[in-house]
């Protein structure tokens, strides 16, 4: 692994780890056009005296080259596989429109007709009356999902799965295993997802995991996006507040309202200025607005899951008693999630019936560590599931996708760091008087 140490935009050195036989040399950082400069060759022995105090003083700074891989329009690429008729209309996965169904998925010929994702499948319909609205299928969604990362796992030295059709790829340092030509390979990567999976994808390079992402969203669908190391505030500088994601609706109209239009705005502003608009998210705001942010790609995380089940000692059948037993699993889940500083994304809930049959029916959210957020999500999954044929002899609640709370970035809701501060109370209340002493309300 060769990692590309850079000083203040300066290369400093191109190092290797102890298993890389091939002779040192002078790392040759992008340049503006996204080109590699010629390499010199390195004399390392002159260099011993400055190596410590550079390495120490350079890691901090290290240019890192991460992707971002999300699939376009996922759940409904999947149902074009099966039926190609599908191709080029519009489309939407989700729940039947009668009851509470949602859209899950949306083609990009549904969103023409301003159809998107949880919106309910009603509505879609009056929104576009051609609309085609297909079931889901989620053990399938899971299952491709599951050999794509394996397939990524294969090409790129670290994967993280962020959700179901999302993944950040560190390519940092390995440039010359890619023939110095990490755009390139960019493009070599849509065309193996396509070719090998069927699926239209949209991938950036960029120098974190938040430029990635909101790179990847400026593409889509079935676009690429480079983002050379340097050029992080000028690509950044058009694009509207609304593109970074942790500024929800409310804090982008708070934005509005003060006259904050574009991502050039923010960057026009200092630091304490934005603290004493928004607290404590001021400071992550600017930091994104300038291009840096969280840059570990964590491999770690992303198969993670924590998940808790309860075999009742007689069979259930009362909503009331089984929505309350959610409830405590619920509570015993997220406060595993909290002790761990990570955030989940997919919800699974598992039934299991007085005959033994099974179910599991999962969404994927916005990430959360909130036991209301999360017992919202489960008490709809589980109100949507439930038949009431028969009794009910386990429930599960199964959390996956996790996001480390400590890296990812606050929601921009001056009151996320009160609600943080009442839910560790919480927990340090029920580790100590017990579970059933405090519930925790609606944020
Ligand atoms: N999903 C869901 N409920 C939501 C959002 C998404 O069930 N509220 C599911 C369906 C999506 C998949 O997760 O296909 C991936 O989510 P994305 O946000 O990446 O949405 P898409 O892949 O559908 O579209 P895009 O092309 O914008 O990535
Ligand atoms: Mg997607």
């Amino acid at each position: 692994m060769h990692h590309n140490l850079v000083d203040a935009g300066r290369p400093l050195f191109l190092c290797r780890s102890a298993s890389c036989k091939a002779p040192q040399s002078v790392a040759a950082t992008a340049s503006a056009g996204g080109m590699s400069q010629p390499r010199r060759p390195v004399d390392f022995a002159a260099a011993t005296p400055y190596l410590v105090h550079d390495t120490f003083r350079a890691m901090s700074c290290i240019t890192k080259q991460i992707a971002h891989l999300d699939l376009d329009c996922f759940f409904v690429s999947v149902e074009r596989i099966k039926d190609p008729s599908l191709r080029g209309k519009p489309v939407a996965v989700g729940g039947a429109p009668g009851g509470r169904g949602v859209v899950a998925s949306a083609s990009y010929e549904a969103r023409a007709f301003g159809v998107r994702s949880a919106m309910a499948s009603s509505r879609a319909l009056r929104l576009c009356p051609q609309l085609i609205l297909v079931r889901s299928r989620h053990h399938e969604y899971g299952e491709i999902s599951e050999r794509l990362a394996t397939r990524m796992e294969e090409i790129a030295p670290v994967v993280e799965r962020a959700s179901i059709d999302e993944f950040y790829l560190d390519f940092t340092g390995c440039e010359s295993l890619y023939q110095n030509n990490l755009a390139g390979f960019m493009h070599s990567m849509q065309k193996m997802v396509a070719d090998e999976f069927s699926l239209p994808c949209s991938i950036a390079l960029a120098t974190t995991k938040t430029l990635a992402k909101i790179a990847v969203g400026t593409v889509k669908p079935n676009g690429v996006c480079v983002i050379p190391p340097g050029n992080e505030e000028s690509f950044l500088a058009p694009l509207p507040i609304g593109v970074i994601p942790g500024v929800g609706a409310k804090t982008e109209a708070l934005l509005t309202r003060r006259g904050f239009r574009t991502i050039a705005d923010l960057q026009a502003q200092s630091e304490e200025h934005l603290c004493a608009l928004l607290g404590a998210s001021g400071g992550w705001l600017h930091a994104v607005a300038h291009g840096r942010g969280s840059d570990t790609v964590s491999v770690e995380h992303t198969r993670k899951s924590i998940s808790r089940e309860e075999t009742f000692a007689k069979d259930l059948r009362a909503i009331p008693e089984l929505e309350g037993e959610l409830r405590t699993l619920v509570e015993d889940v997220c406060a595993t999630v909290r002790e761990k500083g990570w955030r989940a994304r997919t919800i699974q809930l598992k039934l299991r019936y007085a005959d033994f049959t099974t179910i599991t029916r999962a969404r994927t959210i916005d990430p959360t560590d909130d036991d209301p957020v999360i017992f919202d999500t489960v008490q709809s999954l589980f109100r949507a599931a439930y038949d009431r044929e028969q009794a009910v002899r386990l429930l599960g609640v199964h959390l996956s996708n996790f996001d480390d709370a400590a890296q990812m970035e606050l929601p921009l809701n001056p009151q996320r760091q009160h609600r943080e501060e009442l839910l560790k109370a919480v927990d340090r209340i029920r580790a100590k008087f017990g579970d059933d002493v405090i519930h925790v309300g609606g944020a």
